[in-house]
């Protein structure tokens, strides 16, 4: 069975991948820091193999620690889906909050290099992988108040075109997968809890669901050798860009 290795598996697009990819014969390293969501999510994917690893992805020191733990079944990852990520805050630059900056630069971009370290040794190894990053719309365009979120995710963007040419040569394969508006945890998290806010951002319209953006990250992983998708932008069916979205009233 191959091994896939996803981030961000408590909730939203990382959960939802993690069942696709479950579907689809792969063994599963689930992470992020939630542990309770993690072992429900694995007692729900009985009897397929899951290792749950709780770790915070900015902490690099707890990311080696993690991945080096994996028993041996687990340890021979062929794919990675770099997932775990939020926004935090939504305002303009001159009011912006430097700790929100730093809690989506260091999870959105450093946490992705972490874990993308301490993962690619068994890549190398193997001379074989997939490593997919979730990107955004939002890495391709900003828009008012994004600012520090638009900014990490073109970074993501950024660092999938460099990893796709520095891998190349190892048989290690790279996507960037670009969604706009999926209903998840993702605005709970942006306005802190604000549950009516976020409700208020998938209102008038159909989001996308986390599945599918899962459906695509699952298809993308399970193209023959010979074939490398190497972007993905998805958006809901009524959205034309970031932010310009069709509600109705
Ligand atoms: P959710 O809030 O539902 O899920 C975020 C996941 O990331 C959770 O499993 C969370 O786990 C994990 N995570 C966040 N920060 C950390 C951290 N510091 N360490 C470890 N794990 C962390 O949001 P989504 O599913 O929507 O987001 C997933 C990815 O998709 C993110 O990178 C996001 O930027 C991106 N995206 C989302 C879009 C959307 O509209 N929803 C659109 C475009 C991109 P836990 O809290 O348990 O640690
Ligand atoms: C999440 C989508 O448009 O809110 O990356 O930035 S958006």
């Amino acid at each position: 069975m191959r091994i896939a290795f996803i981030t961000g598996a408590s909730s939203g697009i990382g959960r939802a991948t993690a069942v696709a990819l479950a579907q689809s014969g792969f063994k599963l390293v689930l992470t992020g820091r939630r542990l309770e969501r993690l072992t429900e999510l694995a007692q729900q994917l009985a009897p397929v193999p899951v290792h749950v690893l709780t770790f915070d992805v900015r902490d690099r020191e707890a990311v080696q620690a993690a991945v080096a733990s994996l028993p041996p079944e687990f340890q021979a990852i062929d794919v990675l889906v770099n997932n775990a990520g939020n926004a935090h805050g939504l305002a303009p630059i001159q009011n912006g909050d430097p700790t929100d900056w730093d809690a989506m630069l260091d999870s959105n971009v450093r946490g992705l290099l972490n874990v993308t370290h301490a993962v690619l040794p068994a890549m190398q190894a193997k001379r074989n992988g997939f490593i997919v990053n979730i990107g955004s719309i939002a890495g391709h365009e900003a828009y008012a108040n994004g600012n520090v979120y638009c900014a990490s995710k073109a970074a993501v963007a950024s660092l999938s075109k460099g990893m796709r040419l520095d891998l190349i040569s190892l048989g290690i394969r790279v996507a960037e997968v670009n969604p706009g508006a999926v209903q998840t945890e993702f605005s709970e998290v942006r306005f802190k809890g604000d549950k009516t806010r976020a409700e208020s951002v998938y209102q008038g319209y159909e989001p996308l669901r986390p599945e599918d953006v899962a459906e695509v990250i699952q298809f993308i992983v399970t193209r023959p050798p010979n074939v490398t998708i190497s972007e993905v932008t998805i958006l809901a069916g009524a959205q034309a860009a970031a932010t310009v979205i069709n509600k109705q009233q």
